[in-house]
């Protein structure tokens, strides 16, 4: 990795701390800068969290529904908080409340083998990293994904922005003259400014960037995520494209990867989409992921369909064309899940599914929804019965009480015993990736359902990577160590030789 160690203002929140961890809030210098410029670079952390926030301005400017679902999910998000005084200091404690009003997802689909790798390298210059493979053609769209975001927890807690980035596999479509056809129009695009390709040179070669060019870095590569009007096919190569699938026109047929949508987490998914419609807002008719729980697990998410835009295509002279590309999303994120616990959910989701008989839709989703609340019965729903079948995974805090008795020769020395006795308490990390199904789900609903088709090519995680150009990481992986640094950090805090 090009960034070692020299972050500025990482805060080191350590999880054995019980005093709850503090927001971050970087301090504008004298010349109103967003960062701080005691030190030469700055931290990856921050300029994620100034791109993130400029994006989503942007977003905000481009698609006004993002703005009143924003708003939407503050006032449902407040409420949560003002009822659940409990919930309130839990988020406390695993610092989530500190981050919620920062947190969103976007993602973006890319052409080419080139464009995901630069896109690689320009992620790395904000801290993110590609964590997970997903293939979504099993479900009819002809993509492979990975979602680029912060690994380290300390990292995360200073900006949990996150990109699904999905490149299109232009090998499975069947016509050889529209393949090539796509191939020789992506081939000529380019969806990086000159600047933001010399600026990433320039932090890969000196290991970072200084307060202005990250600045100039952030604006960059924010253009690489506009929205464009104007088209590079005409009018009847954009219908082709589209007639072979519509994610294909959508990928193909424009200038850049333009940012589909931007979504805000919220601590009651099902209110949220409750209140939807009151402010214009048509949701999807289910919503994807585990059902509604007393303990959140994983990622519940819904959207609401693409916005029909203008466009003009390159033979005509005013915006005559009209594209769909554009949606909304919110989510609820929840426990992170052990291998046991995933495939528990992977075989209870299953089996909910292969009872229905069907896709989930407008007309059974009622259906849909019990047989996902009868099946889930068999998920513990409190967090020390999951902790204690190995299901999710925790991070442990010293309490005052655990640190009191730190000298008492007497005391527990077992994790178990730590816990029972309150030295130790356990809060669930936070999921901080996407599900295949309920993506592929997002995917559906947003395309249209007449958009789905059946690839006969097989899921090729070794080709994504190439075109990459590194490994994906396992996300398994990123939470058995947060979790074991933080077992190592309250064994080191209560002088004991290890947990
Ligand atoms: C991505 C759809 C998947 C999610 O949150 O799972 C997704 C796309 O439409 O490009 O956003
Ligand atoms: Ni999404």
């Amino acid at each position: 990795m090009k960034f070692r160690g020299n972050f500025v203002c990482q805060p080191r929140a350590g999880p054995a701390e019980s005093r709850p961890t503090r927001p971050f809030t970087p301090r504008p210098s004298a010349t109103g800068s967003l960062f701080m410029s005691n030190q030469h670079f700055v931290s990856p952390d921050l300029i994620r969290q100034g791109f993130s926030r400029a994006m989503s301005d942007m977003y905000r400017e481009e698609v006004p529904l993002y703005g009143a679902l924003m708003e939407l999910v503050a006032e449902v998000n407040a409420q949560v908080l003002e009822r659940q005084p409990a919930l309130a200091r839990h988020l406390q404690s695993s610092g989530e409340l500190q981050r919620l009003d920062l947190e969103r997802h976007g993602a973006i689909r890319v052409g080419s083998a080139a464009e995901l790798a630069t896109l690689a390298r320009l992620f790395a210059v904000m801290g993110m990293q590609p964590v997970g493979y997903y293939d979504l053609t099993p479900a009819g769209v002809p993509v492979h994904s990975t979602a680029f975001r912060a690994v380290h927890e300390a990292a995360l807690q200073v900006s949990p922005f996150r990109v699904f980035t999905s490149l299109l596999r232009l090998e499975l479509i069947d016509n050889p003259e529209l393949r090539s056809f796509a191939e020789q129009v992506l081939a000529r695009r380019q969806i990086f400014t000159p600047q933001v390709l010399e600026l990433i040179q320039q932090a890969e070669a000196a290991g970072g960037l200084d307060a202005e060019d990250a600045e100039r870095f952030i604006r960059q590569a924010l253009e690489t995520f506009r929205w464009h009007h104007h088209a590079t096919v005409t009018a009847a190569q954009y219908a082709s494209l589209s007639a072979q699938h519509r994610l294909i026109a959508d990928v193909v047929a424009f200038k850049g990867p333009h940012i589909n949508h931007l979504t805000p987490r919220t601590l009651d998914i099902d209110e949220v989409q409750r209140l939807m419609p009151a402010r214009g807002i048509t949701p999807k008719a289910v919503i994807e992921g585990p059902p509604r729980r007393e303990c959140p697990i994983l990622l519940r998410q819904t959207s609401f369909k693409a916005l029909e835009e203008s466009v003009a295509f390159t033979d005509q002279a005013q915006s005559q064309g009209s594209h769909s590309a554009r949606f909304g999303e919110i989510e609820q994120r929840g426990a992170a899940l052990t291998p046991k616990g995933r495939e528990l959910y992977d075989r209870l989701l299953n089996a909910a599914r292969d009872a229905l008989g069907d896709f989930p839709n407008e007309a059974n989703a009622q259906r849909y929804n019990q047989l996902m609340q009868e099946h889930f019965r068999e998920f513990p729903d409190s967090h020390p019965a999951m902790r204690e079948q190995g299901l999710a995974y925790f991070r442990y805090f010293v309490s005052e009480t655990g640190l009191a008795a730190r000298n008492q020769p007497q005391r527990p020395t077992t994790l178990a015993a730590l816990l029972a006795a309150g030295h130790l308490s356990a809060e669930p990390l936070v999921y901080e990736d996407f599900l295949p199904v309920s993506a592929a789900g997002i995917f559906q609903s947003n395309l249209g359902d007449d958009s789905q088709s059946h690839y006969a090519g097989q899921s090729n995680r070794q080709a994504f990577e190439a075109a990459l150009g590194r490994p994906t990481l396992d996300e398994l992986q990123l939470y058995a160590q947060t979790q074991q640094r933080s077992l190592e950090h309250c064994a080191a805090t209560l002088g004991l030789p290890a947990l």
